[in-house]
């Protein structure tokens, strides 16, 4: 078989690169290893950037987005009953849209389905071959036969656990990473939001946040230590313990009830340069991680698609190479602004075992000059809502 982009991975990224591609006239196929289901069933992202918003409008897509999201204005920073409201709109003219990455997902599957394209679910053994040849080729086994596809480009697009990094030299390649020390334990329960807007909330217990999906689907989160297990967090526990980390004036809203999902995500950040080998290009988690708590993952899967689709139609529809060329270089720059926003929100926030009682003065300090600096709240704001692509 052969196609012009081979795309490894039908996450998000791999889906909206597919279908900006395929509306400019670019043939794909999708190799996706998991079943629509299981893609589908993970809980993940649940803020999308104005520039996540545009990009999905642009490619035919928003159209539930726009009926059913919820575009939110700004978001809290609290310290214990300190509520340090950031408006977005007033220090950015700019906003977010809350919609969750399932659905982004959901919509991007339907589209693709819609047009006809090629995802072929269920592959194994993927191997990406030929990348310094006159065209690329990606042998993997589905339905237990071997096949091969040969392409011009390869997208690996198949996350962090994926085989696209891994097929870049190791010797040529270099990776940054930071691994904190917690994780966050998160919920999905069928109750109203105990606030209108997310709070994200820093406390002597440690971080929460209060975020939501619709008016009666909240998601909350809560840091645990990496040994913590699901199993070892029944849900008046969690509940007893977000509504100690929030300030009293939400707790005293809060409408608790069953989870419907429960997990546990450690938090690291990662970045493996280059993003290009060959005719090979990484784009997403597969090249890199953020902590959740700048609510930058999922945007900056799109940022990579954002540079590389345009590339991509460049060298294929007008045969100048530039933009591929490039796009390592270009991606990376705003990769690394996002990194350090969500580093320093996940420093600003979060509680360090053992940590001594500077490094707690020196939480408080960063969030007591945010409430009294709109210079302070403006650079939160303009990292939050996504620096300009
Ligand atoms: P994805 O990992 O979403 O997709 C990769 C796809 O490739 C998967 O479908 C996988 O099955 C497939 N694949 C893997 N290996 C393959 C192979 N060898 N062959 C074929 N296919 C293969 N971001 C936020 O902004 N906010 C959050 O709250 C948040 N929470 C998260 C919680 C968890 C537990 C995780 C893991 C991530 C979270 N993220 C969050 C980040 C997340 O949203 C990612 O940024 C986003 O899914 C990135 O999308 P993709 O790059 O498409 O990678
Ligand atoms: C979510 O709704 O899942 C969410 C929102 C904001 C974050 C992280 C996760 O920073």
């Amino acid at each position: 078989m052969n196609t012009q982009v081979a795309i490894i991975g039908g996450g998000p990224s791999g889906l909206l690169l597919s279908q900006l591609l395929n509306r400019a006239g670019i043939a794909t196929v999708i190799l996706e290893r998991g079943t629509r289901d299981h893609v589908l069933s993970r809980i993940r992202a649940g803020i999308l950037e104005w520039g996540s918003v545009e990009m999905m409008r642009e490619a035919g897509v928003g159209a539930r987005m726009d009926a059913e999201g919820f575009p939110h204005d700004g978001t809290y920073i609290t310290d214990a009953d300190l509520m340090v409201h950031i408006d977005f709109l007033a220090l950015t003219g700019k906003r977010v849209m809350v919609y969750g990455q399932t659905e982004v997902t959901q919509d991007l599957y339907q589209a693709q389905d819609a047009m006809g394209t090629t995802i072929i679910h269920g592959v194994e053994d993927v191997r990406i071959l030929d990348l310094d040849g006159p065209q690329a080729a990606v042998e993997y086994t589905v339905g237990g036969e071997r096949k091969r596809l040969t392409c011009a480009y390869v997208a690996g697009c198949d996350g962090f656990h994926g085989v696209s990094r891994k097929t870049i030299p190791e010797e040529k390649r270099q990776a940054f990473e930071r691994v904190y020390p917690f994780g966050w334990l998160g919920i999905l329960s069928r109750t109203p939001p105990v606030n209108d807007e997310l709070i994200y909330a820093n406390s002597p217990h440690g971080f929460a946040l209060a975020s939501m999906r619709n008016e009666n689907l909240v998601r909350y989160y809560v840091q645990v230590p990496l040994s913590d297990t699901v199993e070892d967090w029944s849900d008046e526990r969690f509940w007893a313990e977000f509504s100690r980390r929030i300030p009293a004036s939400a707790a005293a809203r809060l409408v608790t009830g069953p989870s419907i999902e429960k997990s546990i995500a450690p938090l690291r950040s990662f970045v493996s340069e280059p993003l290009r080998w060959g005719r090979l290009f990484l784009v997403g988690d597969a090249a890199h991680i953020v902590p959740p708590t700048g609510a930058k993952g999922l945007n900056l899967a799109f940022s990579d698609v954002f540079y590389l689709h345009q590339a991509l139609i460049s060298a294929l529809k007008r045969g100048d190479e530039s933009g591929i060329d490039r796009y390592s270089e270009v991606a990376l720059r705003r990769i690394w602004k996002a990194m350090r926003f969500s580093w320093q929100m996940t420093m600003m926030l979060h509680r360090f075992d053992g940590e001594d009682n500077f490094a707690a003065q020196m939480r408080r300090a960063t969030l007591a000059h945010l409430a009294e600096s709109e210079t302070a709240r403006r650079d939160l704001a303009e990292n939050y809502v996504g620096l300009p692509f």
